[in-house]
């Protein structure tokens, strides 16, 4: 299935809840950077809460998985607005009570800046390695373990598959006022954070979690930013929160 984003194709999977449910809530998806909504930890959190009752809305984010646009032009005002597009298509469903948002590490990122947009659509806020570290980096001139100065920016960067970006990602994320948007959105928060991360350090979600007015930090020992150790200790993590909120 796509759900259409100004001309964008963005491939989604719609899972319902193990047993069906008539109503129930729906929490939308997102993956992080060379990403995509078929990998292990992506795949993972949605069958936890499908198997608690919740429905799952997993997308792929403009240039990342099957959906439409280059990689190389990605960022953050794009899948902020792929994110809104979707919002906009889950509040049509009718079998939708609540709906909640989660995302890995870049997409955590977004996820975080577009509940604060619609913190009056969405319940809960379920941000997973966040890397909050992008917005701190851009400004101070590092980014995928690359220097650059922040007041010339380099015309493209490279990503560490070896594909490049427009440096104009730079230019986005040196403009987002990430405090402002953890302040925005006062609703329950849970930040899942492996402790041994080395690509997003897990003090950038301590950090985090005192911002939030709301949040649970649940830190991972030992893990890293994909869950490879304890991925059954992040589902777990996310259906405790989840089934609060029921
Ligand atoms: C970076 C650190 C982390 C960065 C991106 C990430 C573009 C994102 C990681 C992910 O989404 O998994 O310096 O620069």
């Amino acid at each position: 299935m796509y759900i259409v984003d100004d001309g964008i194709k963005l491939n989604a999977i719609l899972d319902m809840p193990e047993g069906g449910a008539e109503k129930c809530p729906l929490c939308l998806v997102f993956h992080g950077f060379t990403g995509h909504i078929e990998e292990d930890h992506i795949v993972a959190v949605a069958k936890g809460l499908n198997e608690i009752g919740v429905a799952t809305l997993r997308v792929d984010l403009f240039g990342h998985g099957k959906s439409e646009g280059e990689f190389r032009e990605h960022n953050l005002y794009k899948w902020l607005n792929n994110i809104l597009a979707v919002v906009d298509y889950a509040k049509k469903l009718d079998f939708v009570t609540d709906l909640y948002i989660c995302g890995h590490s870049q997409g955590g990122l977004a996820v975080t800046l577009a509940a604060a947009m619609e913190r009056d659509t969405i319940k809960a806020l379920m941000p997973l390695s966040p890397a909050y570290v992008i917005i701190d980096g851009a400004k101070a001139g590092m980014l995928l373990g690359q220097p650059f100065d922040p007041e010339h920016i380099p015309d493209e960067l490279v990503s560490w598959d070896g594909r490049t970006l427009n440096g104009n990602y730079i230019r986005v994320a040196q403009s987002i006022d990430l405090d402002a948007a953890m302040k925005k959105f006062t609703g329950p928060v849970l930040i899942v954070h492996g402790d041994a991360d080395d690509t997003v350090p897990v003090e950038f979600a301590i950090d985090a979690s005192k911002k939030f007015a709301n949040c649970k930090l649940e830190l991972i020992k030992d893990d890293d930013h994909c869950y490879g150790k304890h991925m059954d200790l992040m589902v777990k993590a996310v259906q405790e929160f989840v089934r609060k909120l029921i």
